[in-house]
């Protein structure tokens, strides 16, 4: 009989209806409800990048079916159950680690579509999910990271390779600019390795795809009264124009799928910017169901599942 392994996937989360972003932004500030000012303004975003469809959530049902097909197709002796665990959205994570108790399996690998661990987002993940599990009696093993793996950093210089084909400077001429979402600085004092493996991974694919014009910037910062982690991606563009830099790529490196940073946050606004200074401004692709990272999700599963936990 085939070892039965327990697949948690966990993912930001999505509402599933325009009826449900007030309590999804509830959840995300931890149970304090949005003022109406700040609950239209998400609204807005929501509306405008797809007319109110959610796209996250499709990308992640989907990766999740695609990882499944990849485990089925392994002939290792064991099966391989994914479930889905999401941090602001049904199911959430704990829901998912119920349903892996509901069906007896008492092993289980959890990893977060998200390759970079900071303590406020993996991190965050891998603690509730753990908590679950070790209330319910399941051994959970974890993928804390994965900004090095080749699959990744080959995805992304796929990308970074056909979109310098919209430019007219080409490699020599654009400058790449490699986000992700910020933090609250505070993370700098917990010895958080976040900006370090974002870094890392920005200096990775920018050697492997031959570029020496890149920086990296932070995207998306929360509207609280904490000073969040620095150069925001709009002030790293005016200071780039004022330096006569024309052509702008986006590498959005710390996610993995389109959705509202990526659509509204890159696509909208930072455009936007860009026109008002007359900078050509692209992105590249995002990974969503691409065979490279779905082979690399795979292959963490794989590796960690004969691990202590
Ligand atoms: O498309 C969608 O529906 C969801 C898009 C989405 C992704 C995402 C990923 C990350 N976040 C991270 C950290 C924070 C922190 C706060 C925060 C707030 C928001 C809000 C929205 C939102 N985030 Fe998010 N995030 C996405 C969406 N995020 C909407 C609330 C309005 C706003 O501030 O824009 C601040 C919480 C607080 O107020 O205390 C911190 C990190 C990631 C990337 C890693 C991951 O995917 O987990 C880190 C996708």
């Amino acid at each position: 009989m085939k070892k039965k392994i327990a697949v948690l996937v966990m993912s930001y989360g999505t509402p599933e209806s325009m009826d449900q972003i007030e309590a999804y932004y509830t959840h995300i500030r931890r149970g304090r409800p949005p003022s109406a000012e700040e609950l239209q303004e998400l609204t807005e975003r929501y509306e405008t990048i797809v007319g109110g469809v959610f796209p996250l959530r499709e990308h992640t049902n989907k990766q999740v079916a695609e990882l499944q097909r990849a485990l089925d197709s392994l002939d290792d002796g064991c099966e391989y159950v994914c479930f889905q665990g999401l941090k602001h959205a049904s199911p959430f994570i704990e829901d998912g680690v119920q349903r892996i108790a509901d069906a007896s399996i008492h092993e289980a690998v959890g990893v977060v579509l998200a390759p970079h661990y900071s303590v406020m987002s993996v991190g965050s993940y891998i603690q509730r999910a753990a908590e679950k599990a070790e209330g319910l009696g399941i051994r959970m093993r974890f993928v804390k990271s994965y900004h090095t793996r080749p699959e990744l950093i080959e995805a992304y210089t796929e990308r970074i390779s056909e979109s310098l084909e919209q430019f007219e400077g080409g490699k020599t001429g654009v400058h790449v600019l490699f986000t992700a979402h910020s933090l609250p600085e505070r993370i700098l004092e917990m010895n958080d390795p976040y900006v370090d493996q974002l870094l890392m991974t920005s200096r990775l694919i920018a050697d492997h795809a031959g570029i020496s014009r890149w920086q990296f910037a932070w995207q998306s910062a929360g509207r609280t009264a904490d000073p969040w982690l620095g150069p925001d991606i709009l002030d790293v563009m005016t200071d780039l124009q004022k330096q006569g830099v024309k052509e702008i790529l986006a590498c959005p490196i710390g996610f993995v799928s389109d959705h509202l940073e990526i659509l509204y946050d890159l696509d909208i606004e930072a455009k936007q910017h860009a026109a008002k200074l007359g900078i050509h401004f692209e992105r590249v692709r995002s990974l969503n169901q691409d065979p490279q990272y779905i082979k690399l999700l795979r292959d963490l599963v794989v590796e960690l599942k004969d691990r202590p936990p």
